[in-house]
């Protein structure tokens, strides 16, 4: 029997939990989850194929559940830091000690310096981003950082603000997701800079691509990797990392050339038509070619396709905000889909509704517009507040380090890694956090980072010992709790909720967790246990919502812009300071000055996801580190050949910036002059004290980045456009290494 309800564990009743597999451990996806339980341990998990988003399927770091569960190196208990940060030394105390001690410490910190002073920091996709920025904003501080912090806020948050700002929200592919008994198939899908058969990203499951394709779906992929997904498309276009701008200019210049647009839609719905016409005029078909290493054929061809087929979608990845000038980019990417009119029709790009009435990033977001004024980037990045704001990470550094206009001194930081993650230029960054008066970390296990500058640890349950909610475009879904979690671990929601009656008792006024659940689903009208009863639940879309006014506040037809239209000439980026219309920069060039050409040859592109790691996590776990035991660096057969590495060696990657080392893995998946190297790595089996940090800078390819290298608008990092050099390890080099 299938148990909906959450209820208390039970010790001796074997019984089966329907649940949502999401974090901890991380994940963007919201898979259905049957947990088996037994004595008051999981002892099996499968995918729930009564859950519409993953129809049963489960990816290998969900079936490896239990091990992370039981593992040995678990935090159990909270940790108050007894030698000096960096020694790993702790004494154990018991939960109220420890939130009693970072109450009163952050309250004095609050005192003498002002709220703002104290940075709240969650890392990707995880549930705390629905209960973390009630106690940022609740404390007073406008400082909420839902992206690591990291370099350019450079995931997620550069597509959200840009199309908020372009056309009132970002526009999701509608794959037939939304109608799963009747679905409408896209005939052609763009997958742009995303591989979801291996990230599942920002709310979608990767399995439904799968399925267009078999219901008929051209894909056209453009990825300097042969993925997957590139191997089934019609067309691949294997551009150079970070010519992105230029390929999507170059295809608008051809849509217009072809006379492929949609004019009806445009007349109506889109402002700024010939101003984006005059912007891609100079990307002829040939210098495009020239710019993005795609030959001309190719680009004509999959333009050709893509501006006959109706309905079209686009997905859209990380690699688009990860560029300095990403906001070009996105704005080029909504006009190839807004000048075909592929915008708010079934099977194309469509603008989610707040799914059942309930605000997806949690309805306990409350900013205050008096705090707002003080948020870090706000006065020299304004973009930053459209969307869900987040402050400025790279202004976040230079302000740790000049203390202006205020000084920051302390950090909240729960579920982020830091060091081997999220940030460009780990070595200043674990400098300037070791400088703050107090750092609170909340995770799993020990982290480099919480070894390093953490004076508190708190030990978080994981998602099958805990009652929480997945709310995304895509799903409403309980997360249901099956079994005790070990020691002292709690729940995140419930971490917030005793540090929130602390420190901001009158927005915290719930006495439990599931009374705050409750609150948060009041518009959809359902309590925590009807939602666990009823099950998951896709929330229904509707298309052309901008002639019904309902797309805006006021109920006006249109888009929630300042023209009610799709502004391809944005008056908010104009409101901004930033280039009203979208251009290209070829960044390398940039980063080469100073050096000579044969100094730093490569193009290096970094983080490409693989299924067995989330992020920098899974590295302790013993079924999916035996999956890849090392961190990896890809390069081509010819550039292997040229530089004398072989398979397997041992390798040094350099910048001007930094190097780290990685063993070299010889493939074509990449071009020739284009290196990868995984991203993430620290060795949790290696000595966890300072200086070695459990290896974590060894492997670091984030040490190559030099920070502070955001675009305008305070967006993009060049994590996946920046350039290296390779070397084989010599016995001689060894030795200067350690
Ligand atoms: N070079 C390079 N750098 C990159 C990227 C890249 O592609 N290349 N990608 C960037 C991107 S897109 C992102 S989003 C960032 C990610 O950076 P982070 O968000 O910092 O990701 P993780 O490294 O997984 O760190 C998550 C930490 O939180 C813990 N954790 C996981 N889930 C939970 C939870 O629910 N609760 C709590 N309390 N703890 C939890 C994990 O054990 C882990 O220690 O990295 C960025 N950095
Ligand atoms: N298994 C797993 N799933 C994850 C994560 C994980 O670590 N592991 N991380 C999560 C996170 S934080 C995120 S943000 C998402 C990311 O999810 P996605 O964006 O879907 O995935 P990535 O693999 O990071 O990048 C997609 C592709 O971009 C290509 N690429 C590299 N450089 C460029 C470039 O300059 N231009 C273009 N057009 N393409 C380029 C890479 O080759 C890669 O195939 O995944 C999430 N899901
Ligand atoms: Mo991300």
């Amino acid at each position: 029997m299938v148990s909906q309800e959450s209820t208390t564990p039970s010790i001796s009743e074997p019984k089966i939990v329907r649940s949502i597999c999401w974090s901890p451990p991380g994940c963007h996806g919201g898979c259905g989850v049957l947990l088996q339980v037994e004595n008051g341990k999981v002892v099996k998990v499968q995918g729930d194929p009564q859950n519409s988003f993953n129809s049963g399927k489960l990816c290998v770091r969900g079936q490896a559940i239990t091990e992370a569960l039981y593992h040995p190196d678990r935090l159990t208990k909270p940790l108050l830091r007894a030698g000096n940060r960096g020694e790993n030394k702790w004494s154990e105390v018991s939960f109220d000690e420890a939130l009693d001690f970072i109450a009163e410490r952050l309250q004095a910190i609050r005192t003498e310096y002002g709220a703002e002073s104290v940075i709240f920091c969650k890392g990707t996709a995880r549930d705390i981003g629905a209960y973390l920025p009630r106690l940022c904003y609740g404390f007073g501080s406008p400082n909420y950082f839902g992206f690591g912090p990291g370099s350019g806020n450079a995931c997620y948050r550069p597509r959200v603000a840009a199309s908020t700002a372009i056309m009132g929200g970002l526009p999701v592919p509608d794959l037939g997701e939304f109608n799963p008994s009747n679905p409408v198939t896209p005939e052609c899908i763009v997958i742009w800079g995303a591989n979801p058969i291996h990230s599942n990203p920002d709310g979608m499951h990767g399995g439904w691509v799968v399925d267009a394709i078999q219901r008929g779906s051209k894909l056209i992929v453009i990825d300097p990797q042969h993925t997957w997904l590139a191997a089934h498309a019609e067309y691949w276009l294997q551009l150079q990392p970070g010519s992105d701008a230029a390929l999507a200019l170059g295809m608008i210049h051809l849509l217009f050339k072809n006379n492929h647009l949609d004019t009806e839609f445009c007349d109506r719905w889109v402002h700024g038509v010939d101003e984006m016409r005059s912007a891609a005029s100079s990307f002829t078909t040939e210098k495009t070619a020239e710019l993005t290493g795609v030959p001309a054929p190719v680009i004509k061809a999959a333009a050709e396709c893509f501006g006959k087929s109706s309905p079209a979608g686009l997905i859209w990845g990380v690699s688009v905000d990860m560029h300095p000038h990403c906001l070009s980019t996105i704005q080029s990417l909504i006009a190839l889909f807004a000048l075909t009119g592929n915008i708010e029709i079934p099977g194309g790009m469509v603008l989610p509704s707040d799914p059942f009435g309930m605000k997806r990033r949690g309805d306990q977001v409350r900013d205050f517009p008096e705090i707002k004024l003080k948020r870090i980037g706000a006065a020299e990045y304004p973009l930053i507040e459209y969307g869900n704001p987040y402050a400025q990470p790279d202004i976040l550094l230079h302000q740790m380090e000049t203390g202006k206009p205020y000084p920051i001194r302390a950090a909240w930081l729960q579920g982020t890694a830091v060091i081997p993650s999220s940030f460009a230029d780990p070595e200043r960054v674990v400098k300037l956090f070791g400088k703050l008066d107090f750092n609170v970390m909340v995770d799993i296990f020990m982290t480099p980072a919480a070894v390093a500058f953490a004076d508190v640890v708190l030990p978080a349950a994981m998602y099958p010992e805990k009652d929480s909610i997945y709310l995304h475009y895509s799903q409403l879904g309980a997360i249901n709790k099956a079994v005790d979690p070990p020691g002292e671990c709690k729940s995140d929601a419930e971490i917030i909720l005793e540090t929130g009656k602390r420190l901001a008792p009158e927005y915290f006024p719930w006495k439990s967790v599931t009374e705050w659940l409750n609150h948060w689903l009041e518009p959809a009208g359902l309590t925590f246990t009807e939602l666990s009863a009823r099950g998951p639940r896709a929330p229904s879309i509707e298309y052309h919502k901008q002639e019904e006014g309902r797309l805006r506040a006021d109920g006006k037809p249109g888009f929630d812009t300042p023209s009610g239209k799709i502004e391809l000439k944005s008056s908010i980026f104009e409101r901004c300071h930033l280039p009203e219309l979208p251009y290209y920069t070829d960044v390398h060039e940039d980063y080469r000055k100073g050096t000579s050409d044969s100094d730093y040859p490569f193009i290096l592109t970094t983080g490409a996801r693989k299924p067995h790691y989330f992020c920098s996590e899974q590295r302790q776990i013993p079924s999916l580190r035996n999956k890849q035991p090392e961190p990896e660096v890809t390069m081509h057969p010819d550039a292997a050949l040229e530089k004398g590495i072989d398979a397997g060696d041992r390798v040094r990657i350099s910048s001007p910036h930094g190097s780290c080392e990685m063993a070299a893995v010889v493939s074509d998946a990449f071009p020739p002059m284009v290196i990868h190297c995984d991203y993430g790595w620290w060795f949790p089996e290696e000595e966890a004290a300072e200086p070695h940090l459990f290896g974590v800078m060894r492997a670091n390819v984030n040490r190559l980045l030099p920070s502070e290298l955001q675009g305008p608008g305070g967006f993009g990092y060049p994590f996946r456009c920046y350039i290296c050099n390779i070397e084989r390890i010599t016995p001689e080099m060894q030795s200067e290494t350690t």
